[in-house]
């Protein structure tokens, strides 16, 4: 099903016609109402004029986080405060909060985007979703409500949190499809199978699951544990919250709403774009806009572009998995490591669960990396040789996947704090000396 199938299925010529409209609006806008972006686009010498098409695009400056931080907390909006109707906020792990601020506009198209993810997954006005992501400053639960109500589905707004309760209702209610962190959606699994209601009692058929990278096992596990069909959503604050992509039936890359969020890859050290289909950083800039437009800004995730035709008949272009951020990447003992490699890992070994965490140091002058496992209760001995075989047998299929020995410290099923949100896969302690 296909929620705007003008838009979604647009001739790839017809779009870049629509994009270049749409980029030519979105950059007059921002000159002439952000003392922000005047400036940085009079620092290269880039006046409005000079983008005529969506191949100027390259001649624009980069937006990145800092540049929000600095502006903390109005400072990047581009419409008077009268015209925003709401904020939403997000927390790094350092510094300030970045502030986003939307115009009614602004949250009928993101409520928009949110709806073509939705019905992609299969979702109707007939269909009640259960809201598991965080309500509040968070994009995650108000965005995907908003989405619900737009097609006329039946929105349960449960927020993170209460896990028994959210069992509950899921099962009374009836929910035909859960939006949560995939790490939460785990967590919701367990937490069913324990229960004791049997897996056919729920009504569940689909699952949204985003706001943190995850896998092809975890998907996997996902939709073995609950027996749904498990489609990516992908967004962030910057440029709206969920929604930006999302899946089709064919759960072969992540579609992007092109035509509100034009993206380019870009090699993140030289900033230059990369050939078409390979990796590199993910960079937006909103159409669309009108609260807080953003012109190239840097999302840091890596990633890379399928331009091809999908098989659903969508022509709007396909985003790999998220393989990590640049800024997460691990460099342990000079290695590159992604966190998701290890996710990948644990999750084709039958004897452990998904829940990890990588612990690195440097103990005298040399990096450490240690990861904790859990293992299944089915694989759980006493007997120390068993114990010693699987630590053997992951420690063995991570060397020769990452090429480096990791110190796997295998720990007692349930012993790893579960997520309510995003998960927190990484403890680097290096940082701390
Ligand atoms: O996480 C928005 C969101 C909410 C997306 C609910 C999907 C579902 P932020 O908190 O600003 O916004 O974090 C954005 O999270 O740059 C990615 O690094 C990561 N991320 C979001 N979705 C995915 C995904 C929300 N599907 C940051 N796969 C982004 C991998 C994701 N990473």
């Amino acid at each position: 099903m296909i929620w705007n199938e003008t838009m979604e299925c647009m001739d790839r010529e017809e779009m870049r016609k629509l994009q270049s409209i749409r980029l030519r609006r979105v950059v007059e806008h921002a000159y002439h109402n952000s003392p922000f972006y005047r400036k940085k686009m009079q620092e290269l010498g880039v006046v409005p004029e000079d983008i005529q098409s969506i191949d100027d695009i390259t001649k624009l400056p980069f937006t990145v986080k800092q540049d929000l931080r600095d502006n903390y907390p109005f400072g990047l909006l581009a419409v008077p405060m009268s015209e925003i109707v709401r904020l939403h906020a997000s927390s790094g792990t350092t510094g300030k909060p970045i502030v986003v601020g939307y115009t009614r506009r602004d949250l009928g198209i993101w409520a928009e985007c949110v709806s073509r993810v939705l019905t992609a997954g299969g979702i109707t006005k007939n269909d009640s979703v259960q809201v598991s992501y965080g309500y509040g400053l968070f994009t995650g639960g108000l965005g995907v409500h908003d989405g619900v109500q737009n097609i006329g589905g039946t929105v349960i707004p449960m927020s993170s949190g209460n896990t028994q309760k959210q069992i509950q209702l899921m099962h009374d209610f009836g929910a035909k499809a859960l939006a949560c962190t995939p790490s939460y959606a785990l967590y919701l699994a367990e937490t069913i199978h324990n229960s004791g209601i049997p897996l056919e009692e729920f009504q569940l058929r689909a699952g949204f699951f985003g706001a943190e990278p995850w896998t092809e096992n975890m998907r996997k596990e996902l939709e073995e544990k609950m027996h749904i069909k498990a489609y990516d959503i992908y967004g962030l604050t910057e440029i709206s919250g969920p929604g930006v992509g999302g899946e089709c039936e064919c759960q072969n890359g992540t579609h992007l709403w092109e035509d509100h969020f034009f993206p380019e890859i870009v090699d993140p050290k030289t900033l230059q774009p990369v050939a078409p289909g390979e990796t590199g950083e993910l960079v937006f800039t909103t159409l669309t806009k009108e609260g807080m437009p953003m012109l190239r800004y840097r999302t840091r995730d890596l990633t890379h572009l399928i331009y091809e035709k999908c098989e659903c008949g969508r022509t709007a272009v396909r985003m790999g998995r998220i393989m990590g951020r640049s800024d997460d990447m691990l460099i342990i003992r000079g290695v590159n490591v992604f966190p998701s490699q290890v996710e990948s890992i644990i999750l084709e070994l039958p004897e452990f669960e998904a829940h990890y965490l990588i612990v690195v140091d440097r103990v005298n002058n040399t990096d450490t990396f240690q990861i904790q496992v859990e293992v299944r209760p089915e694989y759980y001995s006493d007997e120390m040789n068993k114990m010693l075989a699987l630590k053997k047998k992951i420690t063995d299929r991570i060397q020769s996947v990452i090429g480096l020995k990791p110190d796997i410290r295998i720990v007692e099923p349930r012993s790893i704090e579960r997520s309510m949100g995003k998960a927190k896969h990484v403890i680097d302690n290096r940082k701390l000396v």
